[in-house]
């Protein structure tokens, strides 16, 4: 089966691209141009006709042909370069579809048709879904180092690491009565120690690269009134909370997200912190306390004319905040001290929001930093890591010589473990969940 796509994004556009993969897809160019040879891995200047009648689609294109196995995918495939208007490409994707053993990709199908050639492993064709749908610098950046492939190596080294350790156990278990010395299963059992404390330290990151792929939780809470709302839509640069001078407007939490700077942020707007009787706004303050506790960051927003802060707001306050104190326009002399990060500002008049932006993106570094150089990026890797180091457990629980066949089990399975997050065993079932993910197209 052949299948084809349009691989860039929905017209009108100065150009297109629609791939096609499959055994017959020379042919399938070959009918469309009505070129006599068509050049591998170099550009044909080429016309798209519709061969049922002959009648031109496209009079000035561009024609790629990549031959198996050199291609995207591993199969025969050709990257048809058009004008990008919705017409011609209906007309192009129309002739396609009429063509024999001819469909319309699924999502992502490409890409999974190349894991499926060994042209990638599992973690690139994700890091390639990532870096599809990246929408700030930070996770460009991260996307772009897993897509070089620094991760899938590290994986593998571990892993060939522990399959040493599991041979010299496999070689004393075969082998028992000759002379192998007890010092090699020692040793063994050193270096899947140094395994488990390095796994221990991927683990242990505060999920750095899965905040980067998903955003970092920053939550608005606060006095009532303080203007929480107002830095939300100022912020997010539309209106997507009510603002206004009655105190307690909002009751819900509202989310959105974000770019910062770079950094992706989903920013809570909460309600007003007070003594309230009203059941209603009571749900919502308990909400927001349960916000500002499940938030990376906090911005705590205080009027700064207020008299007296509130004992619950203040309680709120911990190194994980920022209190914003607002409406410096109508009071600029700092009337509040805090023993952490402490910002005044104007919502309304935009100003000394970029000190509150840079302070939350200083605070986020921090808070996020890591020295490992491979970065879980999903809850799927940390699964299996944490598989991996239950076996590692087991069989450092073990006596290093005794017990050999169990120890080895335990090894196995950890390289097994090890191996899922690239995609080298347990692979049907992961398939699916990753590359529903991706556009058509890719
Ligand atoms: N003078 C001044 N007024 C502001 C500033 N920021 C917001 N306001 C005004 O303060 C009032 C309350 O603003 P909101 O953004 O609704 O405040 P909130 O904290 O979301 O209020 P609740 O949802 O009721 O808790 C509105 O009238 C805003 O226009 C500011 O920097 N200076
Ligand atoms: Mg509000």
């Amino acid at each position: 089966m052949n299948i084809y796509a349009l691989s860039s994004g929905k017209g009108p556009s100065g150009i297109a691209i629609i791939r096609i993969s499959g055994p017959d897809v020379y042919n399938i160019c070959k009918q469309i141009t009505k070129l006599k040879e068509i050049k591998s891995n170099e550009l044909n200047f080429c016309k798209f006709y519709n061969p049922k009648n002959d009648n031109v689609i496209d009079p000035e294109a561009l024609l790629l042909w990549f031959p198996s196995p050199n291609s995207y995918t591993g199969e025969d495939l050709a990257e048809l370069q058009i004008h990008g208007s919705n017409a011609v490409i209906s007309a192009l994707l129309g002739v396609l579809s009429e063509q024999e053993n001819c469909r319309l990709a699924e999502p992502g199908e490409f890409t999974k048709i190349a894991f499926q050639n060994d042209k990638i492993d599992l973690l690139k064709a994700e890091s390639i879904g990532d870096l599809i749908h990246s929408e700030t610098e930070l996770q460009r950046q991260q996307a772009v180092k897993l897509v070089q492939g620094n991760a899938s190596n590290y994986y593998n080294d571990l892993r060939e690491k522990i399959i040493k350790s599991l041979a010299f156990i496999e070689a004393k278990i075969d082998f028992a009565e000759e002379d192998l010395p007890e010092k090699v299963l020692r040793e063994a059992h050193k270096s899947i120690k140094e395994i488990h404390s390095e796994i221990l330290k991927i683990i242990e990151d505060n999920k750095v690269g899965e905040k980067i792929r998903d955003g970092f939780r920053v939550s608005i809470t606060g006095e009532v009134n303080a203007g929480k709302s107002s830095l939300l839509n100022l912020l997010s640069k539309r209106e997507v909370a009510i603002v206004s001078d009655e105190a307690g407007t909002t009751r819900d939490v509202i989310e959105t997200y974000l770019n910062l700077d770079g950094y992706p942020v989903i920013l809570a707007d909460t309600a007003g912190i007070r003594e309230s009787k009203n059941e209603i706004e009571k749900k919502g303050i308990s909400l927001a306390l349960g916000k500002s506790k499940e938030a990376d960051i906090n911005i705590v927003m205080v009027d700064n004319s207020s008299k007296k802060i509130n004992k619950e707001i203040q309680n709120m306050i911990n190194k994980d905040s920022i209190v914003l104190l607002n409406k410096s326009d109508v009071s600029d002399k700092q009337n509040h001290k805090f023993d952490v990060d402490t910002v005044l500002a104007s919502v309304k008049n935009n100003q000394n929001i970029d000190q509150l932006i840079n302070l939350i993106k200083a605070k986020l570094s921090e808070k996020f930093s890591s020295n490992n150089s491979t970065i879980i990026t999903r809850e799927r890797h940390r699964v299996k890591l944490n598989d991996c180091l239950k076996e590692i457990d087991k069989f450092l629980k073990k006596d290093p010589t005794k017990n050999l066949e169990l120890a080895a089990e335990d090894l196995r399975m950890a390289t097994r473990h090890l191996g899922g997050i690239v995609g080298k065993v347990d692979v049907e079932e992961i398939l699916g969940s990753i590359f529903k993910d991706f556009c058509i197209g890719k």
